[in-house]
């Protein structure tokens, strides 16, 4: 079952259209930011919610950045696997990578030339829907094929919402 933060915070009633954008020092290529829309895409058709892309990372509502190691927000990340991501929840909007895994879009490396075991490959799909839904106000889920059950296997990829992340997030919007 779904489950929120304390206290269910949550987008205002006023605010039902998100902006996102990349931090400027990531200079992310378009393969990377489709996934991104891709993952937003499965949560706005299931509420009343818009996500659009702006290039002001200053004004926009969900900021979204790989960092490694220490970034200045008391939550380092650890290299290869451990922590993969974090969001913090409405209003924050930031949404963090880690720079160190092993992201892989479609079964494929985003660095060239990166090879490492699959054991350690991260599908960046996934964990995007996941961290959105963070984002949106969902806490875990202990149904176990939730986009919110709070593992996932090595190199696995799950990207459909299920019904519990749907039933979820429809409390919330
Ligand atoms: N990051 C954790 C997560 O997003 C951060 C976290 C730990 C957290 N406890 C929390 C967030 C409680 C909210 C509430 O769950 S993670 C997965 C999954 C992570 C894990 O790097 O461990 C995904 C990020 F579900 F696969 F285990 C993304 Cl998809
Ligand atoms: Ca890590
Ligand atoms: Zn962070
Ligand atoms: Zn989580």
């Amino acid at each position: 079952h779904y489950s929120f933060f304390p206290g269910r915070p949550r987008w205002p009633a006023n605010k039902r259209d998100l902006t996102y954008a990349f931090a400027p020092q990531n200079g992310l290529t378009d393969d990377i930011k489709i996934v991104f829309t891709r993952a937003f895409d499965r949560w706005s058709e299931v509420t009343p919610l818009t996500f659009t892309e702006i290039a002001s990372y200053q004004s926009a509502d969900i900021k979204i950045g790989f960092f490694s190691g220490d970034h200045n927000d008391g939550e380092p990340f650890d290299g290869p696997m451990g922590t993969l991501a974090h969001a913090f929840s409405p209003p924050a909007g930031h949404f963090h990578l880690d720079g160190e895994e092993n992201w892989v879009i479609d079964g494929a490396p985003i660095v060239d030339g990166n090879f490492f075991s699959i054991l350690s490959a991260v599908d960046l799909e996934s964990v995007a829907v996941h961290e959105i839904g963070h984002l949106l106000g969902l806490g875990h889920s202990s149904v176990e094929d939730a986009i919110m059950y709070p593992t996932l296997g090595a190199g696995t990829r799950r990207v459909e919402l299920r019904n519990d992340d749907i039933l979820g997030v429809q409390e919330l919007y």
